[in-house]
C-alpha cells in the first residue's frame, strides 16, 4: 500500500483503527454538534484521499457526543461572512470529500444518532450504509435559515427519498424520524441499541469481501449511476471482467465447486 494515515495530523476527526483493516472515524467536536467547519472538512478530505491507498478495509464515521453532525458550521459562516465565488469554493471542497468518500471504493458506513441534519445528511448520504439507533432525526433546516443545500443534498438526498419529500423537507423543515424515516430510505437499519455497535458489526462483514470486490461495489456501483443504461451496462461488464477473474476469488469458487462453501438461505 502506497498511503499512511497518522491519526495525530487529524485534529477534528479522531481516528481509531480496528482489526481486519477497520478504522473508526469519530467527528470530535461534540461542544459544536460536531458542525462542519473548513478544517474539518479539510480532514475528510485528507483522510478519504488516503483511505483507499492505505489497506483500510472499511470505515465506520461517527459522531461524539450525542448527535451525529449538525451541518454547516453557521458561526464560522457569519463570522467569515464570505463571498459568493469563496463559498462557493468551500462547497466544491464538500463536494471533494464526500466524492471521495462515495467513489473511493472502500466501504464507509455511517452510525447515526441524535440530529443529522443540513451538511451532516449530506455527509451521511454520502457513506454507503447508513445505520439509525433511535435518537437519530432527519432534517434540511437550510431553508428556514435562509441557504440553500451545498454539500450534494440535492442529488444525494433526492436519491434516498425522491424529488417531492426533498423538496417537502427544504421547504416545509419537515423532520423524518423513527422507522418511518428507514422505511423511506433515509437509512438501511434501524436498531434498539446502539448504531455504533451494528455499523461496527456491517463494517466487519464488509471487511470479509475481497478489497476489489469492495472496489467494484463502493464505487463502480455510483459511477454507473451517473451514466446512460448502455454505458453502464459495458461498464458493468468491463468491471466485472476485471472482479470476477481476480485470482484472490479461486479458492472461493473452488470452495463452491467441492460444496465446502456456505450455501445461501433464508434468514431464521
Ligand atoms: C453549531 C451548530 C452549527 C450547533 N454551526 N455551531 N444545520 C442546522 O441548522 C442545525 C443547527 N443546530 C441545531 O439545530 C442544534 O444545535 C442541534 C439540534 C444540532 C443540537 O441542539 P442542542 O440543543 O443539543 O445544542 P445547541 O445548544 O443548539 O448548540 C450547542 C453548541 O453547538 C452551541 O455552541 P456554543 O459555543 O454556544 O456552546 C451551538 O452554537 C453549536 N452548534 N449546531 C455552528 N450548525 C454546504 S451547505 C450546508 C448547509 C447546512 O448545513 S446549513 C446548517 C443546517
Amino acid at each position: 500500500m502506497t498511503a499512511q494515515i497518522d491519526p495525530a495530523r487529524f485534529a477534528n476527526l479522531a481516528i481509531e483503527a480496528r482489526d481486519q483493516g477497520i478504522q473508526i472515524v469519530t467527528l470530535n467536536r461534540p461542544s459544536k454538534r460536531n458542525a462542519l467547519d473548513a478544517a474539518t472538512i479539510a480532514e475528510l478530505v485528507e483522510y478519504f484521499s488516503l483511505a483507499p491507498r492505505a489497506g483500510v478495509r472499511a470505515v465506520v464515521l461517527a459522531g461524539a457526543g450525542d448527535h451525529f453532525c449538525a451541518g454547516l458550521d453557521l458561526v464560522e459562516h457569519h463570522e467569515a461572512d464570505r463571498s459568493p465565488a469563496e463559498f462557493m469554493h468551500l462547497c466544491l471542497r464538500w463536494h471533494e470529500a464526500f466524492n471521495k468518500m462515495e467513489y473511493g471504493g472502500v466501504p464507509v458506513i455511517a452510525a447515526l444518532k441524535g440530529a443529522v441534519v443540513g451538511g451532516g445528511l449530506e455527509l451521511a448520504s454520502a457513506a454507503h450504509l447508513r445505520v439509525m439507533d433511535q435518537s437519530t432525526y432527519f432534517a434540511l433546516p437550510e431553508g428556514q435559515r435562509g441557504l440553500f443545500t451545498g454539500g450534494g443534498a440535492t442529488i444525494r438526498v433526492t436519491d434516498l427519498i425522491g424529488k417531492a419529500r426533498m423538496i417537502d423537507m427544504m421547504m416545509t423543515g419537515r423532520v423524518y424520524q423513527g422507522e418511518e424515516a428507514a422505511d423511506l430510505g433515509l437509512a438501511q437499519y434501524i436498531v434498539d441499541g446502539s448504531s455504533l455497535d451494528r455499523a461496527i458489526d456491517l463494517a466487519h462483514r464488509a471487511a470479509q469481501n475481497l478489497p476489489l470486490t469492495n472496489f467494484a461495489i463502493c464505487s463502480g456501483i455510483s459511477h454507473m449511476q451517473n451514466m446512460s443504461a448502455l454505458d453502464a451496462a459495458y461498464a458493468e461488464a468491463v468491471l466485472a471482467g476485471i472482479v470476477n477473474t481476480q485470482p484472490e476469488a479461486r479458492a472461493r469458487l473452488a470452495a463452491f465447486a467441492d460444496k465446502s462453501a456456505a450455501r445461501v438461505r433464508p434468514n431464521t
